[in-house]
């Protein structure tokens, strides 16, 4: 039976790459006077690597081979890290970032269901935070009882951990939920940790290997219309 539902943040419950994170790691970028500028196509590879640290650590070795790491490079990645995470909390503070089409339906019905909720991502608690509180509901941090974000694993998506350490803290098995996804890197995570995996694509992941999704929709529906999930075949 289904009991709970797990969802992945960025590019699932809002468009937040190209006019979110990138143009404020770009901003970060600005403020430590470096010549990194990253375009919305070379961003789009860039998301290969999921992780902000380890985008920019990616970014140098694959795009900058010009550039001279200091030794103290991954201090310097995490001071970057940590201004990038101010402005693009400063931008969700002002409201840039809307919900996706048919989240916040999605997410009152599962409540009013009884359905157990949580977050999976590899981005920061502060940013889920900010994001779920301008963008959701004031309190809609306290919807999600778990929220398993950022370098609370050591290995990012791909790598299952993620969601293997949601499902712990929910003690749940993955037969009993199902996760919400929006990108190739998202789904290994999910099905590596054996969770049914429902996927919304994007501009950035439309291209995107979604072998082994139980269904690939363009987003969750319109408001007004019937219940495209909850009353859907999610079982089984
Ligand atoms: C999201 C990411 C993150 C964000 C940036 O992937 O890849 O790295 O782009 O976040 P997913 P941070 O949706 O699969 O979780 O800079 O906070 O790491
Ligand atoms: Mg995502």
């Amino acid at each position: 039976e289904l009991q709970a539902l797990l969802f992945d943040v960025d590019g699932t419950l809002a468009d937040t790459e190209r006019d979110g994170h990138r143009v404020a790691f770009n901003a970060a970028f600005r403020e430590y006077g470096l010549d990194w500028d990253w375009d919305v196509a070379l961003y789009g590879k860039l998301l290969a690597v999921t992780g902000g640290k380890e985008r920019m650590q990616y970014y140098v070795e694959h795009f900058r081979t010009d550039y001279v790491q200091p030794a103290d490079f991954a201090d310097l990645v995490a001071e970057l890290h940590r201004a990038k995470t101010r402005h693009y909390t400063e931008m969700l503070g002002l409201g840039e970032i809307p919900m996706r089409r048919g989240v916040k339906r999605l997410l009152h019905e599962a409540r009013a269901a009884g359905l157990r909720l949580a977050i999976a991502t590899t981005t920061t608690p502060e940013n889920v935070t900010a994001l779920l509180r301008h963008s959701l509901a004031e309190d809609a941090c306290d919807w999600f009882e778990v929220i398993a974000a950022g370098d609370i694993v050591p290995a990012k998506k791909p790598a299952p951990d993620i969601y293997v350490w949601a499902l712990q803290q929910m003690k749940l098995p993955p037969e009993a939920c199902f996760a919400f996804e929006d990108s190739e890197n998202g789904i290994r995570a999910s099905r590596g940790a054996g969770l049914k995996t429902l996927v919304t694509t994007n501009d950035y992941t439309h291209g995107h290997d979604f072998s082994g999704a139980t269904a690939v929709l363009s987003d969750m529906g319109e408001p007004g219309s019937a219940p495209l999930v909850i009353q859907g075949s999610l079982h089984g």
